[in-house]
């Protein structure tokens, strides 16, 4: 078990508007891509999630209480501007002013994402990130997150770039649904790229205080059994997931090596990627500038190369052994023996966190200094009653593995310098619904209640590390 932290280490909690705010129609809010999606789809609502609109100011102090020092929480676009542009909305303005406040005034340091799969549902209409318009509208959006909200000092423009791309085009549990769209899967990369650059070159033109970065989850990918076909594959999925993103990020530019896997998948694919001129002078011109890189870690995946027709399942119902994966001309996801996995199929594998770090920290110096700004387990806790504790030891397990390996990475040099578990309290999951819990705190979805789960007092005795 891990002892203790090392000195100034952030200790967080992750939130996103859309999964914990609820109260999606209240105060002016905007549509997203989910509202009318999930309604229709009719499995789970979005309202009133964990309720954390209205109960923030419990969720923080027992975040406090708990030994935290950080939250994660993202801006809802359509708090801001209900049709992605246009006028703000004082109301939703004054929401985040009170956020902030909160977290500030309880020693609990906010680091903000102004983009986390929520897209406001009219550009969505316009095609999204596929639309270069939405890039424009993101940036003013950016611009004016950054001039009115100075009291946060911590930005990441877009969450996981490759999920929402990789959801939405090519496994098609995102809306708009589509399955291997290779070609929308690829130009949303590099467009939300740009969106991102240009942020954060406007935010340095303009002198805005702080720090700003993005967040990209990294999966790293491992050949099984290990073959030269193999070896291959993982190479080509290795550069869908997370090279070309890395490379746009902390290069400003897609390497030779790097842009011969991705064509070698776009031909095997029929698909095309679109890059303008000018666009890679302002992904160089960002590329020196990020402070600092969010690293959200889950898993890995074990690959063996496969040449058949694309095809895949996802498994949104925690139902162990219902997801599959093959993508053709590129590879297919098997299990490794020996590797855990949850019930909703993700391989438990600490030493994937270990493996990434170390190679952005060899191969993108670019990236700086590295907060693990997501990593947690998915598990079907069991609620106890009224002011019962809730045993995950599991989740305490998990997270002590991945902590580990964190600090053994940074015991070798890399620079990284914080942990946020995914997630500070259960929330709303995407495309699993409400039984897919993450939380350090438990909630009631019928009462609102908070329930202390054991990795919340485990998570509050390696906080106490950082006082002595
Ligand atoms: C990340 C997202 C989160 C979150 C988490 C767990 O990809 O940034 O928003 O939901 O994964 O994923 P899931 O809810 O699908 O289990």
């Amino acid at each position: 078990r891990v002892q203790s932290l090392p000195k100034g280490f952030v200790w967080g909690g992750a939130t996103a508007a859309y999964q914990v705010e609820g109260a999606t129609k209240v105060d002016g809010k905007g549509k997203t891509m989910w509202d009318d999606y999930l309604k229709a789809q009719g499995r789970f609502s979005p309202d009133p999630a964990s309720d954390f609109y209205h109960l923030y100011p419990e969720d923080i102090e027992l975040a406090k209480l708990y030994g935290l020092n950080a939250i994660r929480v993202s801006i809802a676009w359509t708090r801001i501007f209900p049709k992605g542009y246009g006028e703000p909305n004082p109301a939703g303005v004054a929401y985040y002013h009170r956020l902030f406040k909160c977290c500030l005034d309880n020693g609990i340091t906010p680091y903000v994402s102004l983009h986390h799969f929520d897209s406001p549902k009219t550009l969505f209409d316009d095609g999204d990130w596929l639309n270069r318009k939405n890039i424009d509208y993101f940036v003013d959006y950016a611009d004016f997150c950054f001039k009115e909200f100075s009291e946060v000092k911590n930005w990441f423009t877009i969450n996981e770039l490759i999920s929402l791309a990789f959801s939405q085009y090519i496994q098609g549990n995102f809306p708009p649904n589509h399955h291997f769209d290779v070609t929308s899967g690829i130009q949303a990369q590099h467009n939300e790229l740009l969106a991102h650059a240009r942020a954060v070159n406007l935010f340095k033109e303009k002198g805005y205080q702080g720090r700003i970065g993005l967040i990209h989850v990294l999966q790293p990918v491992y050949p099984y059994p290990d073959t030269p076909a193999n070896e291959h594959a993982a190479a080509l999925e290795d550069a869908f997931m997370n090279r070309f993103l890395l490379d746009g990020t902390f290069k400003g530019e897609y390497t030779p090596e790097t842009m011969a896997l991705i064509n070698e998948l776009l031909e095997a694919n029929d698909a095309k990627l679109k890059i303008e001129p000018g666009d890679m002078d302002i992904l160089k011109k960002a590329s020196t500038q990020n402070d600092y890189f969010g690293m959200n870690y889950y898993q890995p995946s074990f690959v063996a190369a496969y040449e058949g027709e694309s095809t895949n399942s996802f498994n949104g119902t925690g139902e162990k052994g219902t997801s599959s994966f093959k993508f053709q001309g590129v590879g297919q996801h098997v299990k490794k023996p020996g590797v855990p996995t949850t019930d909703w199929d993700w391989n438990i594998y600490p030493a994937g966190m270990y493996d990434m770090l170390k190679r952005v920290a060899r191969e993108y110096p670019n990236s700086k200094t590295i907060y693990i700004t997501e990593n947690g387990l998915g598990y079907k806790d069991k609620y106890e009653g009224i002011g019962q504790l809730i045993d995950d030891d599991k989740r305490i397990d998990f997270i002590d593995q991945h902590v580990e390996a964190l600090l053994k990475a940074r015991s070798e040099g890399v620079d990284v310098q914080g942990y946020f578990v995914w997630s500070l309290q259960d929330q709303f999951s995407w495309a699993n619904g409400y039984n897919k819990r993450y939380g350090l705190f438990y909630v009631n979805f019928e009462t609102q209640a908070r329930e202390i789960k054991k990795s919340a007092l485990w998570f509050k005795e390696l906080g106490q590390t950082l006082k002595n």
